[in-house]
């Protein structure tokens, strides 16, 4: 593959944004060589400013479910941008998105729509120490969720990725009221929580993490974790981010039988748009500026165009719930023909997989949390990312995350997947 426009393009980025990205992960710095700047996709494909495609199993990190440039996704927008692109003021499609994001999500009853993860997160915490006075917050090690000052300790993602867990920029202050657990370990919250009793504003986790790569939770770690949060008055923040209507209709909280107090989203309920929410029970979203004191705002939040993008995509999958059956079985067949190919090879090394989100660990050990996770051997992990993508298979650029299947993937591209997956394993074992 030739990548000369890519190059030229990266070296004239570089001067102008810092590292060239506008977000860390894609620099490829985990992996080595240089990034591919992309210039259109559709369906499964990417393709990159020199014409390479590439089969796409990072979906945008989850929101392309349905494939790129889905045609009623598409259709939706060019509808909306007829009437403005923004009003900063109320609109029907604001009460719609809110009441199909609540009939999806059950355990939610009320929902605030922002424009990012980022912000959902941040948000979910303000009110949670608004609502209950108090200002600690518990996370897990190797959990991610945005770039929020309060979450960039022991950070998974971008920021383990790129060697900064604990960012500079992030006052001591922030990080003396951020209190670290490693993930499915109850007993060490318990110790934590019982260390700072009366302190603890909310304890917050991705149900399913994406940004260690993918880690299964243990149900007894979050049935645990609702139980102290009774017990202690502490709100329960469920990060759906990246399983938000990704693992079920009803995200993580669809396969768990666990209700958080709130619970925040972004990614797929913005169908390829800047989005984000924030949500769960009335009493503590009635917190909120100006039904409450707690403030928050944006002058983009529930922008017309993505609200019109969103709200099509999750009708879509409110209506076609075959389609998590239909990335469940495609994820199952790929991760399924990796083991036998890891068999007929005699190597050994770690699945983690739930619906329609996969991770290759290089280590033949469980990964069950951050301590393990970092036992990857991520040197074998960049050469094996460099020989898939020259194969035209486009993955993570990191260890520390999750793949995404989309309804695009059809068994020919199973199959080229797992012949590329043998060569590039033959490739960094010769
Ligand atoms: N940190 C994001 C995934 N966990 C990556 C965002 C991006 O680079 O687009």
């Amino acid at each position: 593959m030739i990548h000369n426009t890519s190059k030229a393009l990266f070296e004239r980025a570089q001067k102008v944004i810092p590292g060239g990205v506008n977000s860390p992960v894609r620099a490829f710095r985990a992996v080595g060589g240089e990034p591919i700047f992309i210039q259109r996709a559709i369906g499964a494909y990417l393709f990159d400013e020199d014409d390479n495609a590439y089969i796409d199993f990072i979906n945008s990190w989850g929101p392309m479910i349905l494939g790129h440039a889905y045609e009623p996704i598409e259709a939706s927008i060019v509808a909306a941008v007829q009437h403005s692109t923004s009003f900063g003021a109320p609109t029907r499609k604001e009460i719609e998105m809110a009441e199909c994001i609540l009939s999806m999500l059950p355990n939610m009853e009320m929902v605030r729509m922002v424009n990012s993860g980022t912000e959902a997160t941040m948000a979910a915490i303000r009110v949670a120490r608004g609502y209950t006075g108090k200002e600690k917050i518990i996370k897990f090690e190797g959990c991610y969720h945005g770039h929020g000052d309060s979450f960039l300790i022991a950070a998974g993602s971008g920021a383990v990725t790129m060697g900064f867990p604990d960012s500079p920029g992030v006052t001591q202050g922030v990080a003396n009221d951020t209190l670290t657990a490693p993930y499915n370990d109850l007993a060490a919250v318990e110790s934590i929580v019982a260390a700072n009793k009366g302190t603890i504003a909310a304890i917050i986790l991705e149900p399913v993490v994406g940004n260690m790569g993918c880690v299964l939770p243990d149900i007894e770690f979050l049935k645990g974790l609702r139980t102290l949060c009774d017990r202690e008055g502490i709100v329960y923040i469920w990060d759906e981010v990246m399983t938000g209507f990704r693992l079920s209709t009803s995200g993580a909280q669809g396969i768990y039988p666990v209700v958080p107090d709130l619970t925040t989203l972004g990614k797929i309920i913005g169908g390829g748009l800047p989005v984000g929410a924030y949500g769960g029970k009335k009493e503590i979203m009635q917190c909120v500026a100006p039904a409450g004191p707690v403030y928050q705002a944006g002058t983009l939040s529930g922008n017309p165009i993505a609200m019109s993008a969103g709200l099509t995509m999750l009708t879509y999958l409110k209506q076609h719930p075959e389609v998590y059956t239909r990335i469940q079985s495609t994820t199952a067949s790929i991760v399924k023909g990796m083991e036998a190919i890891h068999q007929k090879l005699g190597v050994s090394y770690t699945i983690n997989s739930i619906g329609s989100m996969y991770t290759l660990f290089f280590t033949s050990e469980p990964v069950t949390n951050f301590e393990s996770a970092k036992k990857s051997d991520t040197v074998l992990f960049g050469k094996y990312f460099r020989s898939m993508l020259s194969q035209g298979i486009y993955l993570a650029p990191s260890q520390y995350e999750s793949l995404f299947v989309s309804t695009a993937i059809t068994e020919e591209h199973i199959t080229q997947y797992l012949q590329a997956h043998e060569n590039a394993l033959n490739d960094i074992h010769t």
